[in-house]
């Protein structure tokens, strides 16, 4: 009886205890995400704060302690090797410079004899594949340096200090380790308590021997040739730790690094001699042209999810993307710094060294002085891999760095409609009432989103059983309008071994390690969660098959994906994300691979999205973090923004700074996720969106409901007009992602990419163009009912798109701009096709007629282009799409085949001209289609000097010309 009491008495403990503890994790989740959501600067690091930061920003200019072993050079068609010697340390390294095809060079930089392979991004990851090489040839070998021929440029190899500069026709544009700063901690033994006292002693007995110094850690040999004696003769110098800080641990808050590789960063600087304009290295919510960081920490790249996030300061956000562009009236160049670890960047303006540069280029010469910035690049591991992409324009570079990193392919048509979204929709009915309120009120949409809400208790690929118990129903009923759903699947996976999704990944061992090996745990969502190790390409494919119709009960072809928290974001790890000891597929560190880990997730799911359908129909998947390469695989949206009137203004710079790193499908939420924004903030939000390229409205769970329906009825009629007139434009938008995808270019882009020599647009981040057709200027002001608008270009005049009322370039007007107002513009001189019926969803708006609005020259000309295909598979790969180009000129319009390998049928067909400019009525319109010719309607308005003409009725496929007598 007794043995029983105590048995019962100690059940009843037992289950006190597993009370408390589910009750205490609870709360601590709990706490965790109240505590997420007061989250400041304090939960992220400064370069203070980050050991290796502080260590490469230490560096003075003009020290370096290297030089080019010009015994050791290797030289073969389109590569040099070459040993850099340390001279302080004696430590080798190994540079290895290469000729790629169009105007691009690589330059590494590793360790010659790594105590352990160093981490390098596999190839065929971000890189699409292995370079294609192009010859170098040796124009000169002296005893200072080395001059390289590359197609027009050089290359000079300059050996004592190191430095490589590259010098395009005659001009120089970069400079590699022209500061000295170069930095390689090599990888080493860590110092044992002998060495540590021998270092401390070494302080106050002069050293046998040198004790290394700026990149060797004590206690270690030496390496390499043996220095001369008077070389080591040197100042008394301190213990290392004291000079070189956290080298082999670091904490920060009450998260303890205990780096078990050691230190193990590189840096080098990249100065662009002739530029005063950098750009790029997203994501940071700041202005397109870069700033300098003199006062400031460096520009951080370091995938985070930062709470409420701060505008115009360097702080790292979501993604990254390690790519750089110079650009001044003569000349595009940039750097792609092929490195997933950590990065931060230092920015400074100042002037190029003349005296050197005349040595090694045919400068202008003359007193006056050359601008040039400097920047400063360190990683905390892996390789220097630099690609010097050498233009020389805007639209060279963006191919060349396409060519490495892949262009973004090529989007579903639904998905550049526009995205109705909320955390969240809350049942089967909520949904089924936004979808019936958006055609009550004409307002068209085409794909509606669900977030973390609609699952079973945050177990991605599930449903909650009551809110949605027939998910298939509900995707059919928006489908038959040609709608689409998107559901979200984060990665972090709850710990319940009665979720199938968690049970199978731990089975096969695929998640993620922590420093100890054991199962990565940590705090999201779901509670405690664990994180497949996407790195691995076992586990992606697994990944990727959770997709299939069979394994995502209640999922159908409509139905597609949008991964978030990605970073990865881990409510209780430091900075919100993973330990950088977590250990990944083939034991590399979290620390080498961070900034990739989201691009694999959105890769795995792509991927899965492409099976599901035997690889036919194209995927679309949203992502919040990213990385160089990220195009290939979908959009990407700016994460938390806030529904303040600065906060729609910064979308602009984001995106197109997004837009120039290669990442084209971007977008801001529309409306702000945090916030109750009042109707005219949302009202100029719709209006912003509809002309960026990822169009989707989305709110946080706690702000009140505001689908487009809910605003006042003056403003819901403007937001309908805004989206509507996004849909009149998909064939134009579409075309644009189709020359995207061909060649890299940005599909948002600043106005220099089209005004390369238009200096006054260099920092311009308000205004930008869609292709190089139409201009936007949104208002991004509360309370503003007019702007200042820069119209580009001298021989330019360019019409608004609704009054087609015209303005002269190269100057600024200001242009009335009352609530109703989008200003847009386009160009004369181009052919826009539209479609003018706009209708529930683009799906249904496939098969209908094109109208082509022709902005004329001052020459009376025009030229533009049309693609198009079943817009959602993979047929074109097989030729079945269109590509037309339209020309007018001496009053007639032709269409005629763009690609003969275009073979694609099409229903559509062009109901309409719009010939704005034209500047007198016709007395004649005739079309002829082979052979046979027609006479149309025409009508001319002279206030706006627009001549229409209706009803060509002919096929697009078919070559037609349309004369205007
Ligand atoms: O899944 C909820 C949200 C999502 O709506 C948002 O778009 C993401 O950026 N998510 C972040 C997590 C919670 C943020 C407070």
């Amino acid at each position: 009886m007794r043995n029983y009491a105590m048995g019962r008495f100690l059940l009843v403990l037992r289950k006190m205890a597993a009370t408390t503890i589910r009750l205490s994790s609870y709360l601590c989740c709990l706490l965790l995400i109240v505590q997420v959501h007061s989250v400041n600067r304090d939960n992220f690091k400064t370069c203070e704060q980050s050991g290796f930061c502080k260590r490469h920003r230490s560096l003075q200019p003009g020290q370096s302690p290297y030089k080019v072993l010009m015994d050791s050079l290797k030289i073969s068609s389109s590569q040099i090797s070459v040993q850099l010697l340390n001279t302080k340390t004696n430590v080798r390294l190994v540079l290895d410079l290469y000729g790629l095809q169009g105007n691009t060079a690589r330059l590494k930089i590793n360790e010659l004899e790594p105590l352990k392979p160093r981490y390098e991004i596999p190839m065929g990851d971000v890189l699409v594949g292995e370079p294609k090489q192009q010859d170098l040839k040796v124009l000169d070998k002296g005893s200072e340096s080395l001059t390289l021929g590359l197609e027009d440029n050089k290359i000079v190899l300059t050996f004592s200090p190191f430095r490589v500069d590259f010098v395009a026709g005659e001009e120089p544009v970069v400079s590699i380790n022209a500061q000295g700063l170069l930095k390689f901690e090599h990888f080493r033994k860590k110092p044992g308590w002998v060495d540590k006292l021998t270092s401390v002693f070494s302080w106050f007995i002069p050293p046998f021997r040198e004790a290394p110094a700026e990149d060797a850690a004590p206690g270690e040999p030496a390496e390499g040739e043996e220095k001369k004696e008077e070389e080591n003769k040197e100042e008394e110098k301190k213990p290392e730790q004291e000079e070189e800080p956290m080298l082999w641990e670091e904490t920060f808050k009450s998260f303890h690094d205990p780096k078990p590789n050691g230190p193990s960063s590189v840096g080098i600087d990249v100065s662009f001699p002739g530029f005063e304009n950098v750009y790029g290295i997203p994501e940071h919510a700041d202005s397109m042209a870069l700033k300098t960081t003199k006062d400031t920490d460096p520009y951080r790249l370091f995938n985070l999810d930062v709470f409420e996030y701060e505008l115009y300061n360097p702080m790292a956000l979501y993604g990254s993307v390690p790519v750089m562009w110079a650009h001044n009236e003569k000349s595009t160049v940039g750097i792609y710094w092929n490195n997933a670890a950590e990065t931060w960047i230092d920015i400074s303006s100042t002037t190029a060294d003349k005296n050197f540069f005349s040595k090694i280029a045919d400068l202008v010469k003359g007193n006056s002085e050359m601008a040039q910035m400097d920047t400063h690049w360190f990683s905390e591991s892996g390789v220097i891999d630099i690609f010097i992409m050498l233009g020389p324009r805007p639209k060279d570079v963006f191919k060349q760095y396409a060519a490495l990193t892949g262009s973004t392919e090529l989007p579903p048509l639904f998905a550049i409609s526009y995205h109705q979204c909320r955390w969240n929709y809350n049942d089967q009915d909520d949904v089924k009432n936004v979808d019936a309120n958006m055609d009550m009120y004409d307002i068209p949409y085409d794909v509606i989103w669900l977030d973390i809400e609609h699952t079973d208790g945050k177990r991605y690929f599930t449903w909650d059983a009551h809110k949605f118990p027939s998910s298939k129903d509900m995707l059919n009923g928006v489908a038959v309008k040609g709608r689409k759903m998107v559901t979200i699947v984060d990665p972090h996976l709850k710990r319940d071994d009665n979720y199938k999704v968690y049970a199978d990944a731990k089975s096969r061992d695929m998640m993620v390690k922590g420093g100890g090996g054991e199962e990565y745990e940590g705090w999201c969502w779901p509670g405690s969660s664990s994180w497949p190790d996407f790195t691995n390409p076992e586990v992606r494919n697994w990944w990727a098959s959770k997709f299939q119709y069979s394994e995502y009960d209640g999922s159908t072809p409509d139905l597609y994906i949008w991964n978030d928290m990605n970073e990865p974001s881990v409510f209780n790890g430091p900075e919100i994300t993973f330990h950088k000891d977590v250990q990944h597929y083939g034991g590399v560190e979290n620390r080498d691979v961070h900034n990739l880990y989201g691009f694999y997730v959105q890769k795995a799911t792509a991927e899965g999205i492409l099976m599901r359908s035997n690889n036919e129909q194209r995927p679309f998947v949203l992502t919040r973090a990213f990385f160089a390469g990220s195009q290939r695989f979908g959009a990407v949206w700016t994460g938390d923004n806030m529904g303040e009137w600065s906060h729609l203004k910064v979308s602009n710079p984001m995106l197109l700074t997004l837009n120039l790193a290669g990442i084209t499908f971007s977008g801001a939420d529309v409306g702000g996720f945090f916030r109750n924004p009042d109707s005219e903030l949302q009202t100029r939000w719709y209006q912003t969106g509809a002309f960026q390229p990822f169009f989707r409205a989305h709110a946080h769970i706690d702000t009140k409901r505001r689908e487009p329906y809910l605003l006042p009825e003056e403003n819901m009629k403007i937001v309908r007009e805004a989206i509507r007139k996004r849909y009149s434009y998909l064939p134009f938008w579409y075309t644009l992602f189709y020359h995207g995808y061909r060649s890299g270019e940005t599909v948002m882009s600043p106005l220099w990419v089209t005004y390369p020599e238009d200096k006054s647009t260099f920092q311009m981040d308000d205004e930008y163009l869609l292709g190089s057709s139409l201009l936007v200027k949104p208002i991004t002001e509360q309370g503003a009912v007019g702007t200042n608008v820069y119209f580009p270009g001298s021989n330019e005049v360019w019409y608004d798109i609704e009054t087609y009322q015209s303005y002269a370039g190269s100057q600024s007007t200001y242009i009335n701009a009352p609530l109703e107002k989008i200003p847009v513009f386009q160009r004369g001189g181009s052919i826009v096709p539209r479609k003018m019926r706009v209708r529930r969803s683009s799906s249904l708006m496939v098969s209908d007629p094109f109208t082509l609005v022709i902005c004329l020259d001052k020459q009376g000309e025009a030229l533009g282009d049309l693609y198009a295909d079943d817009y959602k598979s993979y047929a074109y790969r097989r030729g079945e799409y269109i590509h037309r180009v339209f020309s007018f000129k001496n009053n007639i319009l032709q269409s005629s085949n763009a690609d003969p390998n275009g073979r694609g049928a099409s229903r559509e067909w062009v109901e309409k001209l719009v010939i704005v400019g034209y500047p007198k009525a016709a007395t004649s319109v005739h079309i002829t289609v082979d052979g046979n010719s027609q006479s149309l309607h025409h009508s001319y308005d002279s206030s706006s000097r627009v001549l229409t003409v209706r009803k060509p009725d002919v096929n697009i496929t078919k070559d037609f010309s349309i004369t205007i007598q």
